[in-house]
């Protein structure tokens, strides 16, 4: 299988991070989404919404959205349980990210780190900072009772939360304030196989 993708974008690391947690064999081919590489015509014959990550299972068998192919690798490992009350639990986490922790930290990460905080987004980068706060401190709330999102056990919710969180300083958030995500983040850190996001 193929992944396209960029190591340094949160959404592709989960990927690349499952990917050897579970020791899955693959290709990863670079995109370079600041050159424009996501819109030409043959990456979106691939992927119409011109985004990474992109997992190409065949040639006319084609998976985006971060989390859905998160789910789809893991399905069958403890990372993704049989039960489906505990798939729904990840999947509200996964539904989370997406809507209120990733649109907040991810964005702001983006303007600080990819784009150098140009003038004409530093508005927009100190308006996510109260959304990204509230996101963690949903998530602490959460990790204050359990280890992980979804309970006892590590599964693909706390891997599409990891993605972004472990690098919200990045986007401006510190996380001192937090003392349960960092204890999360430390516990993800020490699973068998865990791979760093590059530099
Ligand atoms: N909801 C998607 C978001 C994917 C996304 O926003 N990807 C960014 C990189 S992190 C991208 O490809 N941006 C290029 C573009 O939109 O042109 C997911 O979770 O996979």
């Amino acid at each position: 299988m193929i992944l396209y993708g960029d190591s340094q974008s949160g959404n592709c690391y989960k990927i690349k991070l499952l990917f050897s947690l579970l020791n899955i064999e693959h290709q990863w081919v670079h995109v370079d989404i600041l050159n424009g590489d996501s819109h030409t015509p043959a990456f979106l014959q691939k992927n119409p919404t011109g985004k990474i990550p992109l997992l190409e299972l065949s040639d006319d068998q084609y998976l985006s959205e971060s989390n859905a192919i998160l789910n789809y690798l893991a399905a069958g490992s403890e990372l993704y349980p049989q039960d489906t009350f505990q798939q729904a639990l990840i999947q509200q986490w996964q539904f989370f990210e997406q809507y209120s922790h990733e649109p907040y930290i991810a964005v702001a990460r983006f303007i600080n780190k990819y784009q150098g905080m140009p003038d004409e987004r530093k508005a927009e980068f100190y308006n996510k900072q109260d959304g990204g706060h509230k996101a963690l401190h949903i998530m602490e709330q959460q990790l204050q009772t359990a280890p992980f999102l979804t309970g006892e056990q590590m599964t693909t919710a706390d891997i599409s939360l990891y993605g972004y969180t472990h690098v919200a300083d990045e986007g401006g958030f510190d996380l001192k304030k937090y003392p349960a995500i960092k204890q999360w983040l430390l516990k993800i850190e020490e699973a068998p196989d865990y791979l760093a996001m590059e530099d």
